[in-house]
């Protein structure tokens, strides 16, 4: 297990780089270059710098987070060939300087939806809270809104502000794309990029839907077991591969999370993981939590025992946390939480790494 941290570059991140080698046990971050909207080719210097910077630092940058996919594609638009062919060129861009894993996800219009960004803990502490309730009430403009206000005027991964700005269009255009057509749609992606990733030595890790469950009537297709099982078989290939993100995939109790590690980690198709708790408040309504077990819904222990079982190469990080001890920045990416996550992370492993190689208790006779 490789434990990273998403990073999202100087003119980004509020965090300096130079803290994030300070955690320990950090070997290496999940980079972005978020000044790219979807669909343009990530040039060679902007990624070299980047990844100059890191190394710099004595860390690694082996993961790219977030290579967005042009809505074209999802949508199945004539133009969509164009913005596979960046995407492809982007990924020739990123091999030519050792990257390994590029994380994307296949989400309609949205990415990861939350309906409040800074919700109080009775230990003074914030966090990320969704209640179905209040996005229903709310309707998807209102929602915008009400996130580009809260995340006081930093983007959140995968809001595009081209995309968002023509919401009511974008919208218009899925009516009358169910979950079989969005499925096709990404077969062709898949069967477009593929063979690029295959030559180059890159694995595509496709992150699930967050939450995991349809919004707005849009097409939702990695939200559970059967919808993994559904995209690893739209391209046979390891360089079809995913990113399990527990806290994503564990937001609906009916997914067994561990389960779905061990199963496709068996499989030989989970190239990255996303590794973090989430607490049930009830239907369609829940809170981010501490990273500890105790803290939330998921078993992490069993979580970190599928993946020490199925895929210990795999590049992990801690995912969104809260904002504790007074720091402001990225909703869901302070450094302190995070930290901690990671700690907890590298610690639940180096326990089941331990306890599984201790030899079998021998019977004596006599
Ligand atoms: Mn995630």
């Amino acid at each position: 297990m490789k434990m990273t941290f998403r990073w999202y570059g100087e003119a980004y991140d509020p965090i300096p780089l130079e803290h994030v080698r300070q955690i320990p046990g950090m070997t290496g971050i999940m980079g972005v270059l978020d000044q790219y909207a979807a669909g343009e080719v990530w040039s060679r210097e902007d990624i070299g710098a980047l990844v100059d910077r890191v190394h710099a630092q004595g860390l690694e940058c082996e993961v790219i987070e977030s290579v967005n996919v042009h809505e074209d594609i999802k949508l199945g638009l004539p133009s969509r060939d164009a913005y596979i062919a960046n995407y492809c060129q982007t990924l020739e861009n990123l091999a030519a300087f050792g990257i390994k894993v590029v994380i994307y996800n296949f989400m309609p219009v949205f990415d990861w939806l939350r309906t409040e960004l800074y919700h109080r803990n009775e230990d003074g502490s914030t966090c990320l809270y969704y209640n179905h309730a209040d996005v229903e009430g709310m309707g998807p403009r209102e929602i915008v809104a009400m996130t580009e206000r809260a995340s006081g005027g930093l983007t959140l991964p995968g809001w595009e502000p081209e995309r968002l700005g023509r919401l009511e269009e974008v919208l218009a255009l899925y009516k009358g794309i169910d979950h079989a057509r969005m499925r096709e749609h990404y077969r062709y992606f898949l069967q477009g990029v593929i063979p690029t990733c295959e030559r180059v030595g890159i694995r595509l890790a496709v992150h699930p839907d967050d939450p995991a469950w349809d919004l707005f009537g849009l097409p939702r297709v990695c939200k559970n077991r059967d919808d993994v099982d559904a995209i690893v078989g739209l391209v046979d290939s390891p360089a079809n591969s995913l990113c399990v993100c527990s806290g994503s995939l564990g937001s609906n109790p009916d997914n067994d999370v561990p389960a779905i590690f061990r199963e496709f980690g068996e499989r030989g198709r989970i190239a990255a993981a996303h590794v973090r708790n989430v607490k049930h408040l009830g239907p369609k309504h829940f809170q981010e939590a501490q990273h500890l077990s105790a803290d939330g819904s998921l078993d992490m222990a069993a979580i970190v025992e599928a993946i020490y079982d199925t895929c210990p190469d795999v590049y992990v990080r801690p995912d969104h946390g809260r904002m504790i001890w007074g720091e402001t920045g990225r909703p869901g990416y302070p450094l302190y939480d995070r930290a901690l996550g990671a700690t907890y992370i590298n610690g639940l492993y180096e326990a089941t790494a331990k306890l599984k190689s201790r030899p079998a208790p021998t019977t004596e006779i006599g």
